[in-house]
C-alpha cells in the first residue's frame, strides 16, 4: 500500500532552534502571540478530528495557551494570524514555546509566504520550525526566515502534521522583523554558553586515547525538500567528507524515494525528484558512501495512550511493509537495494526481528539488538562517544572525554549524527571530532566494509 501521507518533518526544518537570542526589541508583529486575549487575531481552522482551543492549562506564561489536537490521521488541526504585508528579502525572527503531551513530534509552526495573487512563495520548508517532541517539557524554540521572492504577505500558522496524532501545546508566540545574529542563525550553543558573544577558538587536537580504530559515521535521516531537492546542509556534509576522501553512511528515509507520495507541506508542489536520485546514485557510485534503509516514513505516534514507532509496537505487517516499501523505491529509483538497516528513534522489537530476517539482502543492522541479531552483523554504539550531545548538538569536548575513557577497550565506534540539523558554528564542531579522530588514525569505513572487518 503506497501511503499519501504528509511527512514527518523531523529532518526537513532548516532553522528550528531551542535558543535564546540576544534580540533587539523591535516591536513584536502578533498582538495576541500569549493569547491572553483568548483565540482574539487568529483564526481557527474548522477541521473534522481535530481541535485548537485556548485554555489554562496550555499556559507557558500569563494564563491562557493554545493547544492544538490531532484525534485522526488525515487530519490538521491549524491556527492562523492574520496575513502582514511584506516584501522579499525582510528578514524574520519567530519564537514560541512548545510542549508534546507526550514524545514524538507532531506539530510546529510555520511563517506562510504568500504572492499577490495568494499563492505560496518560495519553499515552505525554509520556513517552518516544528515543535521538538520531547514529551511534557515546555521548549524554546527559534526560526528566521527571510521572505522569498514574490512574497507580499507573510502570516503564521501554528499546525500539527498530517498523519501524526497528537497533543501540543503552544504559547509565548513572538513575531519580529529582524535577527539578532549576524549571520541569521540564532546558536543554540551559545544559549547556555558563559560566553553567549562568539564560539570558543577551537582548541588544539590532543592526542588521547586508541589509535586506528573503525569508525563509521551514521548520519541520519536523509530526506528531499519539498520541491524535490537535496536540503543543503546534506549537500555540505557530504561535500565535506568527499574532499576529505573520508567514508561515511547515510539513512535514508525511504519515503524521500516515492514519486507519487504527497508532500508533507499541504501547499506546496512536488517537483521532480530526478537530482536527488542522481546525488544519491553518484555518492554511492563513488564507492565512499554507503546508504541505508532507516525506515519509510520515521513516523511515530500514540495509540491507546502508547508511544508507537514505525518498527516498535506497529506490528509485524506494518514493519514488514515499510521494510519491503523501502527496498522497492530503491530498486526503482537508485538501482540498488540497502544491505544496512537502523530503525528510526533506533526503536524496535521482536516483529523487526522477524521482518529483518525475512529481508536477504540486509546484511547489517546499526545498533540493533545483539541477543536476537535476526541473523544480522549487529554494529553497536557507546552511548558516551557521540557526535551530538544533546541529541542535534555536536559536542567536541563530550566526544574527546568519552572517547579518551573507552577507546582502549573498543574495537570500533558507529557514530550517529543528523547534518540537516547543524547550523554553521555546529558544522564546526562536528569538524573538530572529525579532526580529532584523524589525528588517532581512524580508518573511516561504511557499515557494510565494518561488518566485513569484524568477521575476518
Ligand atoms: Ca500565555
Amino acid at each position: 500500500m503506497k501511503r499519501p501521507c504528509l511527512f514527518h518533518a523531523a529532518v526537513l526544518t532548516a532553522c528550528i532552534l531551542t535558543a535564546s537570542l540576544q534580540a533587539a526589541d523591535p516591536a513584536p508583529l502578533l498582538a495576541n502571540g500569549g493569547f491572553e486575549n483568548g483565540d482574539h487575531t487568529w483564526k481557527i481552522a474548522n477541521v473534522p478530528d481535530a481541535s485548537a482551543s485556548v485554555n489554562e492549562t496550555a499556559a507557558h506564561s500569563g494564563r491562557f495557551g493554545l493547544t492544538l489536537t490531532n484525534n485522526a490521521a488525515r487530519t490538521v488541526a491549524r491556527v492562523m494570524s492574520a496575513n502582514l504585508p511584506t516584501a522579499p528579502g525582510r528578514v524574520y525572527t519567530l519564537k514560541f514555546q512548545a510542549r508534546t503531551h507526550a514524545l514524538g513530534t507532531y506539530g510546529g509552526v510555520s511563517l506562510r509566504f504568500l504572492d499577490v495573487h495568494g499563492k505560496n512563495a518560495g519553499d515552505p520548508s525554509l520556513s517552518h520550525a516544528k515543535a521538538t517532541g520531547i514529551g511534557g517539557a515546555w521548549q524554546a524554540h527559534t526560526l528566521t526566515a527571510t521572505a522569498p521572492e514574490g512574497a507580499a504577505t507573510v502570516s503564521v500558522w501554528v499546525h500539527t502534521y498530517s498523519k501524526q496524532k497528537g497533543v501540543v501545546d503552544f504559547d509565548d508566540i513572538e513575531l519580529i522583523e529582524g535577527t539578532p545574529a549576524a549571520d541569521g542563525i540564532p546558536d543554540p550553543v551559545l544559549a547556555t554558553s558563559s560566553t553567549p558573544t562568539a564560539a570558543p577558538a577551537p582548541a588544539p587536537v590532543a592526542i588521547t586515547g586508541g589509535k586506528g580504530l573503525p569508525i563509521v559515521i551514521k548520519a541520519n535521516a536523509l530526506t528531499v525538500r519539498p520541491d524535490g531537492s537535496l536540503p543543503p546542509r546534506w549537500e555540505k556534509f557530504a561535500a565535506y567528507l568527499n574532499d576529505r576522501r573520508l567514508k561515511f553512511s547515510i539513512g535514508v528515509i525511504t519515503y524521500s524515494l516515492d514519486t507519487t507520495s504527497q508532500s508533507y507541506f499541504a501547499w506546496a508542489v512536488d517537483t521532480s525528484k530526478e537530482n536527488y536520485f542522481a546525488w544519491i546514485k553518484e555518492q554511492h557510485a563513488s564507492g565512499l558512501v554507503e546508504f541505508w534503509h532507516h525506515g519509510y516514513n520515521h513516523h511515530q505516534w500514540l495509540q491507546n495512550g502508547s508511544d508507537v514507532f514505525e518498527f516498535k509496537g506497529s506490528g509485524y505487517d506494518h514493519q514488514l511493509e515499510h521494510l519491503k516499501q523501502g527496498q522497492d523505491l530503491a530498486r526503482e529509483h537508485l538501482g540498488f537495494v540497502f544491505t544496512t538497516f537502523g530503525a528510526p528513534f533506533n526503536a524496535t522489537d521482536s516483529d523487526t526481528v522477524r521482518v529483518l530476517a525475512k529481508d536477504t539482502d540486509i546484511r547489517v543492522w546499526l545498533y540493533g539488538n545483539p541477543a536476537d541479531s535476526a541473523g544480522k552483523t549487529i554494529l553497536d554504539r557507546d552511548p558516551q562517544v557521540n557526535i551530538e550531545h544533546p541529541i542535534f548538538v555536536p559536542n567536541f569536548e563530550k566526544f574527546a572525554a568519552g572517547y579518551a575513557a573507552s577507546s582502549a577497550s573498543r574495537r570500533y565506534y558507529v557514530i550517529e549524527g543528523h547534518p540537516a540539523q547543524w547550523n554553521d558554528t555546529q558544522f564546526a564542531e562536528f569538524e573538530r571530532i572529525i579532526d580529532f579522530l584523524v589525528a588517532h588514525d581512524a580508518r573511516f569505513v561504511t557499515p557494510t566494509e565494518l561488518a566485513d572487518l569484524l568477521q575476518r
